[in-house]
């Protein structure tokens, strides 16, 4: 049995795809991969990559005959992909059908160690030839992944859930999705970032620059039969660089701040003009002001940063300081905010 789960295009507010999850019903219960992935032997997990495979097909012709340009992708471990039987199952059908191979992703999963990188790299491009992508999926997860990201001809890359899927409790590991995105635009890869579980989480994801998200906070997984309905029930908000939340304030931010580090880094210096010293001219300003929030400590720390912007190529030690104070009232206000007492907006002037 599959369950589909949606992905999001955060630059357009699109839907650009599904990935094909198993689920297996045990005594009446849905089970998860982790929970009966490792129970199966190597060829329980060929025919069970067999099985979704079909099943990706099936929601692919579903969603084309319906007139939806979707692409579906569907998981498989390194080692299968290396096995004798993979290209025989897969090619005959992706050259029957290459709308379908168009399409198609390929996520593969490093459970262990990748035993062969040159026949592994010849599996991939024969797929790449049919207009198949590959993902590298779960990444940050195992110890070779960043290897394995720099070795083989990857088209997407997917960040491990355990990166997003604390945010809300942990903003500043919003610099850990920094850095991939940053390591991914200079690839020229696609960065997916899973585990979007919170409006707040999709909210920073989006204002930080990360083009596609999948998570809770867009659906949960679901059976075949809801994924027409729930796209034509599906109402993405407008594309805008404001944020919408704390969280999409703080790493605003952070993204606004590590551009600056590196910006100073090189020699060319950075002019800023009068726009930069204006504190309601930025997202964060405009999100302060929408809110009614520009009353608070949080807003006057705000300000207070724009206001040595001015400094900032001649007291980096100030303007750091300035801006970890800024963060550190947003962190307080988010942990209010979860805590059920919020900045209460300004009273009506
Ligand atoms: O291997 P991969 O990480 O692609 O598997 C995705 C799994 O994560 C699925 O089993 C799916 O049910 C689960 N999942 C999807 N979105 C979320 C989320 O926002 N939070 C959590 N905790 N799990 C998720
Ligand atoms: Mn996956």
């Amino acid at each position: 049995m599959a369950h589909y789960q949606p992905i999001q295009n955060l630059k357009t507010g699109r839907i650009t795809g599904f990935e094909t999850l198993a689920r297996l019903r045990r005594d009446g219960v849905v089970l998860p991969p982790a929970e009966f992935l490792p129970t199966l032997t190597p060829a329980g997990r060929a025919s069970l990559f067999r099985a979704m495979f079909g099943q990706a097909l099936a929601l692919f012709r579903a969603v084309a005959e319906a007139g939806v340009d979707l692409y579906v992708s569907v998981n498989v471990e390194s080692s299968l992909v290396l096995a004798d039987g993979f290209l025989d199952a897969v090619t005959p059908v992706l050259t029957a059908d290459l709308g379908f191979a168009r399409h198609l992703i390929i996520e593969t999963l490093e459970s262990e160690p990748i035993a062969d990188y040159a026949r592994t790299r010849a599996v991939f491009a024969g797929l790449g030839r049919l207009g198949v992508h590959i993902a590298i999926d779960d990444v940050g997860s195992a110890y070779s992944s960043l290897l394995n990201l720099k070795d083989l001809p990857v088209d997407v890359i997917k960040l491990d859930q355990g990166f997003a899927r604390g945010l809300d409790r942990n903003p500043d590991d919003l610099m850990f999705v920094i850095s991939l995105l940053s390591l991914a635009r200079g690839l020229g890869k696609i960065l997916v970032v899973e585990g979007a579980e919170t409006p707040a989480i999709l909210d920073a994801l989006r204002v930080l620059g990360v083009s596609y998200a999948q998570g809770y906070a867009i659906a949960p997984p679901m059976p075949a039969a809801e994924v027409l309905g729930w796209l034509r029930a599906f109402a993405a908000p407008p594309p805008t660089p404001v944020p919408r939340t704390l969280l999409g304030v703080y790493a605003y931010h952070l993204g606004f701040v590590e551009t600056c580090r590196v910006m100073a880094n090189q020699p060319m210096q950075i002019a800023w003009t009068d726009h930069v010293l204006d504190p309601h001219a930025c997202p964060i300003g405009r999100f302060l002001d929408r809110e009614r929030l520009h009353d608070t400590p949080v807003a006057r720390a705000h300000a207070a940063f724009h206001a040595v912007m001015a400094d900032f190529h001649t007291d980096r030690a100030g303007w750091e300081a300035a801006a970890q104070w800024f963060r550190d009232h947003v962190k307080d206000a988010i942990a209010r905010e979860a805590a059920g007492a919020p900045l209460s907006p300004a009273g009506p002037e």
